[in-house]
């Protein structure tokens, strides 16, 4: 098996589009070769920076990845930009805003673009997106960027397992930082006040800045606070020097490893939950779910006797 990936896992991280494509879509249906690819790509992955930004829909991420990404081009880094679309897939306006915008690098392989829309599938979305992201930086990708909205745990979880976490947001919202997710608001290790040509920018800068004095992060960072003008390219190398400064400062602190530690330590209960439920799935195939159900419901069995056998069983 190893053996037949290796043509394919050569091509890929030599840089190959079609490659990495593949993977990432074998990966992302969680194929018959997804266990397989993954474990072959993992000793070549850790080695990039994941980039996570979020924001409420519209709040310009796009724009803002898109720029970032041309900034990051010109110093010659690749990157891999991962676009979570968590509601509707190819029916938005904001994917095809994505295509049409990013068409710019289509002819560029230093900058790799995928959408994905997997909610509901197999292994979750976080997984998901954790699992592409890992093909991405086995690729040899420097930069994986993850564009997220920002309104439900599958984000958090999501923008959990970047090493970097830009939350954007926009004055003339109302509330602009009450509406984003507390959860969100708490990963922040950069704010981005987008649209800042509108009015109110001032005013949700005061917002953020009286939040973070109430809460004392545990790694003492205090997260920047840079105003930005995606649409015109305002704002853009400030936002690059702020990563590159808190790149610096998880370097310092030797915090990339603790970070990644506690994202392992998520991942791996989660893998292992779904991992353990495939197979007591497994005991419950050719109708016996419904025998059981069936079962217990006119008291023939007790469910506590039943569930311990089904472990003892699928732990076989
Ligand atoms: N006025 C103004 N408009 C902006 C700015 N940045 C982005 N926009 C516009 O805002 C709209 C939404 O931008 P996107 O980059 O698609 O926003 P998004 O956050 O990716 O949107 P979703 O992916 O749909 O959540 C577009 O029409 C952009 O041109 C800005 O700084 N100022
Ligand atoms: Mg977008």
């Amino acid at each position: 098996m190893k053996h037949d990936l290796q043509p394919w896992i050569e091509r890929l991280r030599s840089g190959e589009p079609r490659a990495l494509a593949r993977a990432i879509s074998t990966v992302e249906n969680r194929g018959p070769e997804s266990a397989g690819l993954l474990k072959a790509l993992f000793p070549h992955s850790g080695k990039a920076r994941i980039l996570g930004m979020t924001g409420a829909p519209g709040a310009g991420k796009s724009t803002l990845v898109d720029q970032l990404a041309k900034l990051y081009r010109r110093e010659g880094k690749t990157l891999g930009i991962i676009a979570v679309d968590p509601t509707s897939p190819y029916t938005g306006g904001a994917i095809l805003g994505d295509r049409i915008r990013m068409q710019d690098h289509h002819a560029d392989p230093g900058i790799y673009i995928r959408s994905m829309a997997t909610r509901g599938s197999l292994g979750g979305l976080a997984r998901t997106t954790a699992d592409v992201a890992t093909v991405l930086d086995a690729s040899g990708r420097d930069l994986i960027l993850i564009e997220t909205v920002g309104v439900g745990q599958d984000e958090v979880d999501i923008v959990r397992l970047a090493d970097i976490t830009v939350v954007l947001l926009v004055p003339g919202m109302g509330d602009d930082v009450q509406t984003i997710k507390a959860g969100i608001m708490e990963i922040a290790d950069i704010f981005v006040i987008n649209k800042s040509d509108r009015e109110g920018a001032e005013r949700v800068e005061r917002e953020v800045r009286a939040m973070q004095s109430l809460a004392m992060r545990t790694d003492h960072w205090s997260p920047p606070i840079v105003k930005a003008v995606a649409s015109e390219g305002k704002g853009i190398e400030e936002l690059a020097a702020a990563i590159a400064s808190y790149e610096a400062y998880l370097k310092k602190e030797n915090l990339v490893l603790k970070r990644n530690i506690q994202n392992w330590r998520e991942r791996l209960v989660e893998m292992l939950r779904d991992a353990m439920l495939e197979r007591a799935r497994a005991q419950l195939g050719d109708g016996r779910a419904e025998q059981y159900a069936a079962e217990v419901a006119q008291h023939k069995r007790d469910p506590y006797t039943l569930v311990e056998e089904i472990v003892r069983k699928a732990g076989q």
